[in-house]
């Protein structure tokens, strides 16, 4: 649906995505500031983030299930929000990794547009004390929804700034009541070859489902969030709907997707991409510029959005930049040895 509306985006589909990713940019710039200025959205949106949002309010939105919308009206500013420019909606939603839709990055916003999120069920599993299958939106019930501004990189060097929206993951995992056996906790995304094609490719090296996890104290940092939307909307298939997690300072592929289980465990997860190249990615996953990929250097990154001809191209900061917040949960760590 989202794909096929306007016909500009066709050209993706034969344009290097350096360059789309460009024009988009431009074009949204030119026309979506002044007909948003025309319609009130751009002020309602600003109230909420406290700084405009330039999306063109021709741009179609996937809009959630109708209990979310509604808590979507009241939107807090959360902490921890950078001020560095936004990564243009378009780019947020149309340049992603989610192999559960395909591998190419425009991959996932083709193919999820019909993914079904509502109703919605979560598992909470293992030591804890309150176990059972959830509705999502009763699990969300509690929770005030933020705006948290987050830079996001990704392995591949390249990253972007998000204004997600969500909350604070370790109130929503104290209500659950952890045991002290809970040292880690593990999140699994949905597996459905039906809806998710490419859990159904045979090319796929995931062996599915996509599983990921963190040591009970990331987990409860104030930083880590459960994520529902981005941009003031609801979250976008493609970008991991109806729940994700968002944990700013490591790899982007900690943040999985489409989540319909947590469990609680005295073990570490081993989470996929661990399991599917143990040389190339760790368990902590903490974005580091002194250590590189075996296949190429963490030092810099591309700051979608960004184009063959200006790469966009800056440094890299240990721990994406959060080193304040967290480095404490790693000290004494030999963190090339913990990667
Ligand atoms: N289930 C699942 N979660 C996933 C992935 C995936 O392939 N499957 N990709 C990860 C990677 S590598 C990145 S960089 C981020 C990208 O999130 P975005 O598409 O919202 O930017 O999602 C992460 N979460
Ligand atoms: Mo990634």
């Amino acid at each position: 649906m989202l794909i096929k509306r306007t016909a500009s985006i066709r050209s993706s589909e034969i344009t290097p995505e350096d360059i789309y990713l460009n024009r988009r940019t431009f074009i949204g710039k030119s026309i979506g500031v002044a007909a948003l200025l025309n319609t009130g959205v751009l002020s309602s949106f600003s109230a909420i983030a406290g700084r405009p949002y330039e999306i063109d309010p021709d741009i179609p939105t996937y809009r959630g299930p109708g209990w979310l919308e509604k808590t979507l009206d009241n939107l807090q500013a959360g902490p921890f929000r950078t001020d560095e420019e936004l990564t243009p909606y378009l780019d947020v939603i149309r340049y992603n990794n989610f192999y559960e839709f395909g591998s190419d990055k425009q991959d996932p916003a083709k193919n999820a547009q019909a993914f079904k999120t509502d109703p919605w069920s979560v598992e909470i599993a293992g030591e804890a004390l309150k176990t059972g299958v959830f509705h999502l939106e009763d699990i969300l019930k509690p929770h005030a929804l933020e705006e948290r501004i987050y830079r996001l990189r990704c392995v591949e060097a390249w990253s972007m700034v998000v204004p997600w929206v969500g909350f604070s993951m370790g109130e929503l995992l104290k209500r659950f009541e952890p045991t002290s056996k809970a040292k880690y906790v593990e999140f699994t995304t949905l597996v459905d070859k039906e809806q998710m094609s490419g859990q159904a490719s045979a090319f796929s090296t995931i062996d599915w489902p996509y599983v990921e996890g963190l040591r009970m104290d990331e987990a409860m940092h104030p930083l880590s969030i459960f994520a529902v939307g981005l941009y003031g909307r609801a979250m976008p298939p493609q970008n991991g709907a109806p729940l994700r997690i968002v944990i700013p300072w490591k790899y982007g592929f900690k943040s999985i997707k489409s989540i319909v289980k947590i469990r609680f465990t005295e073990q570490a997860p081993v989470n996929t991409w661990q399991q599917i190249a143990p040389r190339e990615y760790g368990f902590y996953a903490n974005v580091n510029p002194a250590v590189d990929h075996p296949r190429w250097s963490q030092k810099l990154e591309r700051r979608l959005p960004s184009t063959l001809f200006d790469r966009n191209t800056m440094q890299t900061l240990p721990f994406n930049g959060y080193a304040e917040q967290v480095a404490q949960l790693y000290s004494g760590m030999d963190l090339t040895k913990w990667f």
